[in-house]
């Protein structure tokens, strides 16, 4: 397969509902589309999943289009490769910038199992016809607005719900939600903005007596010890979220015993090729794995359901339906849960259409590139 044209796509859509993590809150997301395109004029679609701010990691949209601008698209475009899983290589060179690789990989992918007439998921060597998803919600303003929260996704039969904590929103919310579901599979994602306080991990212990399914990434990506101490201390299974980018972070993580649980991000890892190793370290060391997400648009979202058809991910995917952030998606259709669980789609590719006339009326900016 040759790429001969690409081009990238920064496209803003409004969420439904605003969203706070422990560290900032947004009303909308910019994320950038990147469109392979080989020499028999086969497409291929991929989406950069960066937050605007380096708040969830280094990278923001910026840094992202000129990584993949400068770096990614020119070692791509006119290279001969025969599988997606070769990609990556023709930029080893460039270190970091997972988020930007993850889209050009993710497009790689799409073109190559839809140009196979294969599934994305088979592609990928995903087993499942559908996945079960989950929900993670915001820090709300008060206990009862979160409450609402949960009631209409458990309403809509999301089997799962994650909780973003941070210092000072913890044991009483997850107080409140337990009270309510005694029986819901719970669990909460501090965004590592933990230390090893008295307070915090008075706080953090504090959760400990709630049937939480897991706690993930309380501490700083980096500080690996913290979190193999921590989970040394409590019942609940620590999961690793921003400390794993790369498949030696996954061998220190479990040398290390700092969790026992993997959230697998296509962005975070730097694409699927990345994120299936992943997958497969995590299953030999007996860690279970799910499928985070990044409030992917349609194109990252489809791909996150596909990854999520392999037999490791054995816990609900953050892969809820499109109308959970966007009234309307850039994709056609768009991702539907029906009581929790999305159905894998059985087209060629991706599995759903980029919508264009959409697409054009809410792209801020875009560029075309060409091989040669
Ligand atoms: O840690 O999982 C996270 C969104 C932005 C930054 C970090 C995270 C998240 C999510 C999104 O929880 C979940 C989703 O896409 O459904
Ligand atoms: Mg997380």
């Amino acid at each position: 397969m040759r790429v001969v044209a690409a081009s990238l796509h920064l496209v803003r859509l409004d969420l439904v509902h605003e969203f706070q993590t422990s560290s900032h809150r947004k009303g909308h997301l910019d994320h950038v589309l990147v469109r392979l395109e080989d020499e028999s004029g086969a497409v291929g679609w991929g989406e950069i999943a960066s937050p605007a701010a380096p708040y969830y990691n280094a990278e923001n949209v910026d840094t992202c289009w000129t990584v993949a601008a400068g770096y990614l698209l020119p070692a791509v475009l006119g290279a001969t490769w025969d599988h997606p899983a070769q990609v990556p290589a023709l930029w080893r060179r460039v270190r970091g910038n997972e988020f930007a690789k993850a889209g050009v990989d993710m497009a790689a992918w799409t073109l190559w199992s839809g140009a196979a007439g294969v599934p994305l998921a088979t592609a990928l060597g995903g087993t499942r016809t559908e996945v079960v998803a989950g929900v993670s919600l915001g820090i709300e303003p008060t206990v009862d607005e979160l409450l609402a929260q949960v009631a209409v996704h458990v309403g809509h039969g999301y089997p799962r719900v994650k909780l973003k904590i941070a210092p000072g929103w913890d044991v009483e919310p997850v107080r409140a939600v337990r009270a309510a579901w005694p029986d819901l599979d719970v669990h909460v994602d501090a965004n590592g903005v933990y230390t090893e306080s008295d307070d915090d991990l008075a706080a953090l212990r504090a959760l400990d007596g709630y049937g939480l399914t897991m706690i993930e990434q309380p501490f700083a990506p980096r500080d690996l010890l913290a979190h193999a101490r921590f989970a040394a201390s409590v019942g609940t299974p620590v999961c690793l979220d921003e400390s794993v980018e790369t498949l030696a972070d996954l061998a220190l993580a479990v040398h290390l015993q700092a969790g026992r649980v993997l959230n697998i991000k296509v962005s975070r890892m730097g694409g699927l090729t990345a994120a299936v190793a992943a997958h497969d370290a995590a299953q030999a060391a007996g860690w279970p794995v799910w499928c985070g997400g990044m409030h992917e648009f349609g194109v990252g979202r489809y791909a996150n359901v596909a990854l999520s058809a392999l037999p490791g991910f054995t816990l609900p995917s953050d892969v809820s339906g499109s109308d959970k952030y966007y009234a309307r998606d850039v994709v056609v259709p768009p991702v539907v849960a029906r009581a929790g669980r999305v159905t894998v789609p059985t087209e060629p590719g991706l599995g759903a259409q980029v919508d264009d006339e959409w697409l054009a009326g809410t792209t801020l900016r875009s560029e075309r590139f060409t091989a040669g």
